[in-house]
């Protein structure tokens, strides 16, 4: 088949995780209809595409009724009767009657919630699901990065960098590997509870914990007591996102944590320190986002992945930037940072073209879709990060990957024999 028409498109306001309004879109054609809800950032990258809020009384100004009714009565008309299965068509479409650079005129969450709903309505037409419908050669699990400790924008606390994340490596499958990571979850609540009291079990926004640390080595010192207690010491590795525009002075140019200031080649030397001592193979967003002599220096000079995620935030062209200039070795693919499908494909196409890894990553505002474990295994790219095995808007990600693995007879665990990731 290859012309399935789209009947009906109706959008809706709902609420996300953190209680705040977003955008269902719900498409009907002949044979189906699909729904695609979209998650919101805390941490947000300066250059993301807009995400149109109403800016009146209800809901403190984040309501999203001009979202709405953008789809209703101006996206709608513009896309009943098209082609479900012409993707770049619908997108570029949208593109064009928006005509704006970050998608302000109709809103990015608006035509998102259109474009992720019109991929999830043309695989069920098909009778495929998402993940087969974008790539017919998905079969790669990804390694799944599990934020367990939160800090930053995500948390109460006083922990500068926002994420202290593990992943389950060196193990058979995809469903051991959540068994593993699941177990050290739990594992670390004993040792934070007993450690700090029952309020260090309190969790941030992405479901890890938020315990009342500062001193930054002390999140990685709690996992290895939970790790080496379950004797699960090779089978995981650290990962952490600074997010540091949450601890970064733009006019005196320092980041600050602990109560004391770093250039950003003295924070380099602070990386380096964490790297050596505990077994971390992944920085996001080291550095502010416009700090570009910190990342070029520290994909030169540290051989871990170094992920970009404010800097680039999934934009073709600034990802394009940054392989040029040689700044980090990964992006970090947020569908929401750009506003669709077919620009965030581009832009995880052209970093694996030119060899950089891709972290597909929920936000941290997110709703029950589950479209993004879908993606991560359409695009074999091997990692994802949708926080920790706790809240269900998180572990409806987790559980569809096991569901996926279990449909998929040859599939591959990503992290089956890790080594490295560069
Ligand atoms: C990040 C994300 C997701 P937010 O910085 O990578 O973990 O956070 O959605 O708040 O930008
Ligand atoms: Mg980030």
């Amino acid at each position: 088949m290859d012309e399935i028409t789209i009947i009906d498109i109706r959008a809706r306001e709902i609420l996300d995780s953190r209680g705040n309004p977003t955008i269902e879109c719900e498409i009907d054609t002949e044979f189906a209809s699909e729904t695609a809800m979209v998650p919101s950032g805390a941490s947000t990258g300066e250059k993301e595409a807009l995400e149109l809020r109403d800016g009146d009384k209800r809901y403190h100004g984040k309501g999203v009724k001009k979202a709405v009714k953008n789809v209703n009565e101006r996206i709608a008309p513009l896309l009943i009767g098209e082609n479900v299965l012409d993707q770049r068509k619908i997108d570029f479409f949208m593109l064009e009657m928006d005509n704006t650079r970050n998608k302000s005129n109709l809103g990015a969450n608006a035509i998102l919630s259109v474009s992720l709903a019109c991929a999830r309505a043309a695989a069920s037409s098909l009778g495929l699901p998402l993940y087969r419908y974008l790539n017919p050669n998905s079969y790669l699990l990804p390694i799944p990065m599990m934020n367990i400790i939160n800090g930053g924008a995500h948390a109460g606390n006083s922990l500068e960098f926002q994420e202290f994340m593990i992943l389950p490596v060196n193990l058979e499958s995809f469903k051991e590997a959540l068994r593993v990571g699941t177990e050290v979850y739990h594992e670390l609540k004993n040792v934070l509870k007993e450690k700090y009291g029952k309020t260090a079990i309190n969790i941030g926004d992405e479901g890890g914990f938020a315990p009342p640390m500062s001193d930054i080595e002390e999140p990685f010192e709690m996992i290895l007591k939970a790790m080496e207690n379950l004797g699960y010491d090779k089978n995981i590795r650290f990962a952490i996102d600074s997010a540091p525009s949450y601890f970064y002075n733009k006019k005196t140019e320092k980041y600050t944590i602990s109560e004391k200031e770093y250039t950003n080649m003295e924070l380099l030397e602070l990386y380096k320190e964490l790297v050596s001592k505990y077994n971390i193979v992944s920085i996001e967003d080291p550095f502010y986002e416009e700090d570009y002599e910190g990342f070029e220096v520290i994909t030169e000079e540290m051989k871990i992945q170094i992920v970009g995620d404010d800097i680039f935030v999934t934009n073709p062209e600034l990802l394009r930037m940054g392989i040029e200039k040689k700044l980090c070795n990964a992006l970090l693919l947020k569908i929401n940072q750009i506003g669709s499908i077919t620009e965030a494909m581009e832009a995880a196409e052209l970093a694996l073209k030119n060899k950089y890894n891709v972290v597909v990553s929920h936000r941290s505002g997110e709703t029950v879709d589950t479209s993004i474990a879908d993606i991560s295994v359409a695009l074999n790219s091997g990692q994802i990060k949708t926080g920790a095995p706790c809240r269900g808007e998180r572990v409806a990600k987790y559980n569809r990957l096991l569901k996926i693995e279990e449909e998929n007879e040859f599939s591959i665990y990503a992290g089956r024999k890790f080594k490295s990731f560069i």
